[in-house]
């Protein structure tokens, strides 16, 4: 047994009387190396830390893992290494000669029998948290034909005498579940198809429901779970809403100063007070994404995400919005309709015309910057003081296209959170293409948001109701997005 198993993580609060009554049901996650055992126990646990690889044989320790809502500990999970010699334990365990009734106690000789036998390490490793009362949850590839070499597997497993239940995951597109199912039938009372790469709450808590049939005094546990856990769900989304709508108020409504001893600024002055802005906003969003990183407990993720998921995407780069998927066009219309147009606005359209024609533009308007009108996202103004001290002040935002290019980009960003499994490693592509922003915006919403986007640009904070009222937009835009 690996260390960690004996880890104890000690519940709180109701838990404890919880934990204190019943046992934490305890499932152990077994079967042939490579089959995807380690992707399920990081997707039914939700962490992204389990040792998931391609290499068989990665597991070699038995490793528990506690699944908590909301810091109670509802079950526990063992992700096990594969087995490696099921053949040669089977003929140990069928000449110990014993009766039916007598089973479960061959296999507890067998594991004492070979404790520090390193030939049969997973073995021992995989069957301990067995003896020691987990469920069985047996794991399949589907993908791949079913074969004889996987019946000694199951009979060991059936010597146990604990509930179990088998799951057919498909890891390549080539489809035998119809003839593991027939076999799996045999030895297992229920056989379920679980893929451990989809995050869709709904396949969770099927699975759930039939790990809460396992044994009875589990039940109202594991039942307990599927209702945290949807709870948990609903948190989450709520929680995101106000993350966003707090990084809306604070990027919209932020305003910069910069000390002069000058006259008149400088033109470096002018630009360090522009960098000094966009680089404010680019820090607000990026602790906006790590917030909603840790809150659907990608812990993984945070460390990595600038260089792996979301460089494309950076704020101020020209990528943002062909990722976002506005169109041009749309995007004017979007900073016109919005409210009164300013000279800015005026410039961008008749811009936005010209170049949708084809022209050269740049020449023009000063490049594809100006075009978008990220250059003219905020005035830089000099405001004087009195005792002759200058400032150079830039904020709030003045582009009225930019607050959707933001949301957007944050809906965006929940979104392919949300969807990532806890199983998932390396590397994800994403690429926001321009049906993402009809999932969210309607016209009647766009109206909703540009009330309050008008609000954000006079810099002043919102009242308490009126910060709820926009939350709550912004969970129907949320709601929309996230599985
Ligand atoms: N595409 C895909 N890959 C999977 C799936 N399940 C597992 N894998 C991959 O298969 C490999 C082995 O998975 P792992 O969970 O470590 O298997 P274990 O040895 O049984 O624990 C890893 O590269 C996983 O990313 C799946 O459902 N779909
Ligand atoms: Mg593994």
């Amino acid at each position: 047994m690996g260390e960690e198993t004996l880890r104890a993580q000690p519940p709180k609060g109701m838990a404890m009387a919880l934990q204190l009554n019943t046992p934490t049901p305890k499932f152990a996650v077994v079967g042939h190396p490579n089959k995807g055992k380690s992707s399920i126990v990081a997707s039914l646990a939700n962490d992204d830390s389990v040792k998931i690889s391609d290499t068989p044989g990665t597991t070699t320790k038995s490793r528990s893992f506690p699944f908590r809502v909301d810091g109670t500990v509802v079950y526990t999970l063992f992700d096990t290494p594969g087995f490696q010699r099921a053949r040669q334990v089977l003929a140990w365990l069928h000449r110990q000669d014993v009766s039916a009734h007598r089973r479960a106690e061959a296999v507890e000789a067998f594991i004492r029998a070979h404790q520090h036998d390193p030939k049969y390490n997973d073995e021992v490793e995989l069957l301990t948290p067995i003896v020691q009362g987990a469920g069985i949850i047996y794991v399949v590839d589907g993908s791949k034909p079913y074969g004889v070499e996987y019946e000694a597997e199951m009979e060991i497993l059936r010597w146990t005498g604990q509930p179990s239940m088998a799951l057919i995951n498909r890891i390549e597109s080539s489809d035998y579940t119809q003839e593991w199912r027939r076999a799996l039938e045999q030895y297992f009372r229920s056989v379920r198809e679980y893929d451990p790469m989809c995050t869709d709450p709904a396949q969770k808590i099927a699975l759930l429901e039939t790990m809460a049939q396992l044994e009875e005094a589990w039940t109202p546990l594991v039942k307990r779970s599927i209702g945290l856990f949807e709870h948990s769900v609903k948190q989450k989304r709520e929680e995101s809403a106000k993350t966003i709508a707090r990084l809306m108020q604070n990027t919209l409504s932020y305003v910069v100063q910069l000390q002069i001893q000058n006259e008149t600024p400088s033109e470096a002055q002018e630009q360090k007070v522009r960098t000094l802005y966009q680089n404010h906003l680019r820090v607000l969003e990026e602790r906006s994404q790590q917030t909603i990183e840790k809150l659907w407990q990608h812990k993984r993720l945070q460390k990595v995400q600038e260089k792996l998921l979301f460089e494309e995407i950076d704020l101020f780069s020209k990528e943002s919005e062909s990722i976002f998927g506005l169109s041009r066009e749309e995007m004017l219309v979007t900073g016109i309709t919005g409210g009164a147009v300013t000279g800015a606005g005026i410039d961008l359209l008749f811009a936005g015309h010209t170049l949708l024609l084809g022209g050269a533009i740049g020449a023009v308007v000063g490049g594809v910057g100006a075009y978008f009108g990220f250059d003219k996202i905020a005035e830089v103004k000099l405001l004087g003081r009195t005792l002759g001290s200058k400032y150079l002040e830039t904020g709030p935002m003045e582009n009225r296209n930019f607050p959707y290019i933001l949301l957007g980009r944050s809906l965006y960003h929940l979104s392919a959170i949300s969807r990532r499994s806890h199983a998932k490693r390396g590397t994800a592509e994403i690429a926001m293409d321009t049906s993402f922003k009809t999932l969210w915006m309607s016209e009647e919403m766009r109206k909703s948001l540009e009330k309050i986007h008008t609000k954000f640009r006079t810099g002043k904070a919102l009242e308490g109701e009126e910060m709820q009222r926009y939350e709550a937009l912004i969970l129907t835009c949320i709601d929309k997005v996230v599985l």
